[in-house]
């Protein structure tokens, strides 16, 4: 017998989860936004992509909703403390769409309707780690949770996944979001307990 004996890892049974330091559980889905929930209608609706060159590429819903989507299951975690575990979302990847542009930055700002922003860098959004979620549990994604579309990107605190997403911004440089210059991490890794400047 080995020193590690197998099935010891990667399993998930109850009261055996593994969660990030200082978070609990939930099974419901908590709301949390900054503002009121902007109401986009579809038929207005755009996506875009925008480099540190002025190039500008755009996407209608239609456009968007047709691109190869996929099936998501994460867990996500909020910087208030709750996590969730295997939540089930669709989108289109993020690299989907940035293979449409030329780019030489490394960071992104998200812009959302309404004017919430927030800062990643650009190689977190790429393989697989991040998608615009326009489908929750099967169902269109509801507006208090971000509807039509959201950024997701579950490997970093929620507040990074832009609800009522709008477009992403290339940029050469790093720039901090709203809750970014409010004294929130600028990067905002779960794992690493990044919830404020300086953890
Ligand atoms: N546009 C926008 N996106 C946002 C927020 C917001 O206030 N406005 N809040 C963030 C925070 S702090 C969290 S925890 C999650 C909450 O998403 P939920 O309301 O779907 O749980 O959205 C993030 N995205
Ligand atoms: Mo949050």
């Amino acid at each position: 017998m080995g020193i590690v004996s197998p099935g010891f890892f990667g399993r998930r049974r109850s009261g055996d989860v593994k969660l990030p330091p200082g978070q609990y559980l939930t099974h419901d889905f908590p709301v949390l936004s900054a503002g009121p929930t902007p109401r986009i209608d579809l038929d207005g609706w755009q996506f875009y992509v925008s480099t540190e060159n002025g190039q500008r590429k755009r996407w209608s819903w239609q456009e968007l909703t047709s691109l190869p989507s996929e099936d998501i299951t994460t867990d996500i975690h909020c910087v208030t403390k709750w996590s969730k575990l295997g939540t089930q979302w669709k989108g289109v990847a993020v690299e989907t769409l940035l293979a449409e542009v030329e780019t030489a930055s490394d960071y992104v700002m998200a812009h959302s309707y309404g004017g919430y922003t927030t800062n990643i860098p650009l190689e977190d959004l790429l393989n697989g780690q991040a998608w615009i979620a326009y489908q929750y549990d099967g169902e269109p994604l509801q507006p208090q949770h971000g509807g039509p579309a959201r950024l997701l990107v579950p490997h970093l605190y929620f507040w990074k996944s832009a609800k009522w997403v709008h477009g992403l911004e290339l940029m050469l440089a790093d720039e901090s979001g709203f809750w970014e210059t409010a004294g929130y991490h600028d990067y905002g890794d779960p794992w690493r307990e990044q919830r404020y400047q300086g953890d």
